[in-house]
């Protein structure tokens, strides 16, 4: 532990009251595909070559069938909230109708069992596993009755759950599943068309929305959306570039907050894109504009908007990830401070950073140096936007464990515990010890600020 003592990151500007947790998506670890219905990515992964790797989620982590070992590890680690996703194919198999008691069942037991060992229950309702059903009956997020559709799953849930659960995220990250499922076609439903997308990602946040209502009629738990947001920057000076920083920077940032906070799309944006615009029913945008608890922001990465040649970490010599992703702190920095600038002191939570890294093990052990290098300069970002007064109140690691990363299959490991895919035995890695010394210090350090 003595190397990683060296950067446990300063955190005297954070709150007391601030959270710490590790995150799943329930696609990404759940496995016990016989006991839920098909969601688009069972579909999308059965396409040839989707997938990086020729695999799918059918099995995943067995997170479904391991959860008690699973609990114990999550609590070995000093975490005070676990974020994981619902999947909607496991509470409605065909996307309406009577929820399913099986379903329900699983996330009782997963809340209890969190509860139960004094760790806080934060649910997403839509991490990208949508009933393959509505997208053959209604075209998925194409078609506005999805909306409809989520709305009432989000209601079962709330009803059921609702009770219990300390914080519920509606979506995350639209964009990706906007754009990349519906214009770049690389992520379930694999669609290739800009105005689909984005009338997709404005069916999206109608459907936040009609969940919104749905969560604060029969929960106390706070309520927001999570959002993956990155600074933009020009890849030159010349005035091409920075017009198109603008524009990206309207399509993947302002869209979603501009239209949560202040309920009108960026007029820009709207320019830019003509007859890919929209369509907007009248209310829509109040729907959309109701007050959230937070935001979730999920930050990997910053992103250079370029009209030449694409930008490549890469090929710069930057530090890259296992993505190809830059590893750029500051840009986290850069990102909570401008959010609470532009959108009024909005109360933020990092909801996901991490990095996949080629772990190995050896002699039972994962030495991922790197990834502790790269939570603990995160983490100092975090502190450096507190220390300029962010309203931030949480950060969640992406995550818990080694798990299904979409099209990059199993390739890609994100975990702070190690999963072999062969026996699927889990194994902390340096990180997850780290993670563990961190929160002992912090708790230290939260003690002696109350004393
Ligand atoms: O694994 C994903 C997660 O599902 C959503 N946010 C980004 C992560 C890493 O790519």
């Amino acid at each position: 532990m003595d190397r990683d003592q060296l950067i446990i990151p300063d955190l005297k500007h954070l709150p007391g009251n601030f959270v710490w947790g590790v995150a799943t998506s329930a696609f990404q670890i759940e496995g016990a595909a016989d006991r839920r219905g098909e969601s688009i990515w069972d579909a999308f992964c059965r396409r040839p070559g989707a997938i990086a790797d020729g695999s799918d989620g059918l099995t995943a982590c067995d997170h479904v069938d391991r959860l008690e070992s699973d609990l114990d590890l999550i609590a070995s680690l000093g975490v005070e909230a676990y974020r994981f996703s619902i999947a909607w194919p496991r509470i409605q198999p065909e996307g309406s109708g009577a929820p399913s008691s099986g379903g329900l069942g699983f996330y009782d037991r997963l809340i209890d069992g969190l509860l139960a060992r004094g760790i806080r229950p934060y649910a997403t309702l839509y991490h990208w596993d949508l009933p393959q059903a509505l997208q053959l009956r209604h075209g998925g997020w194409a078609g506005r009755e999805t909306a409809f559709r989520f709305g009432d799953y989000a209601d079962q849930v709330a009803r059921h759950l609702g009770d219990r659960i300390v914080s519920f995220a509606t979506l995350n990250e639209p964009w990706v599943v906007a754009i990349l499922g519906h214009e770049q076609g690389i992520f379930a439903p694999g669609l290739r068309s800009r105005a689909i997308a984005m009338q997709a990602s404005h069916h999206l946040l109608v459907a936040h929305g009609l969940a919104l209502q749905a969560i604060r009629a029969s929960s106390r738990a706070e309520a927001g959306i999570v959002l993956n947001m990155s600074p933009i920057h020009p890849l030159t000076d010349s005035d091409a570039d920075r017009t198109k920083a603008v524009i990206d920077d309207g399509l993947i940032n302002r869209w979603y907050m501009d239209a949560i906070h202040y309920g009108h799309y960026p007029a820009d944006v709207l320019a830019h894109l003509g007859a890919d615009s929209p369509q907007q029913l009248p209310g829509d945008n109040t729907l959309i504009s109701q007050p959230v608890d937070f935001v979730g922001v999920n930050y990997y990465t910053r992103s250079f908007a370029s009209t030449g040649e694409p930008w490549s970490a890469e090929k710069t010599g930057a530090a890259v990830t296992d993505m190809g992703w830059e590893i750029y702190p500051d840009g986290l920095t850069e990102l909570l401070v401008r959010l609470d600038r532009d959108w009024n002191h909005p109360r933020l939570l990092v909801t996901e950073n991490g990095a996949a890294f080629a772990d190995q093990r050896v002699d039972g052990a994962v030495d991922d140096h790197p990834r502790v290098e790269y939570l603990a300069t995160h983490l100092a970002a975090v502190d450096q936007a507190a220390r300029q007064g962010v309203n931030i109140a949480g950060y969640f690691v992406w995550s818990l464990m080694d798990n299904f990363e979409w099209a990059s299959g199993y390739r890609k490991r994100f975990g702070i515990v190690h999963v072999d895919y062969a026996t699927l035995e889990r194994t902390p890695k340096r990180s997850a010890h780290w993670v563990g010394e961190l929160l002992r210090q912090w708790k230290a350090l939260r003690a002696q600020r109350v004393s």
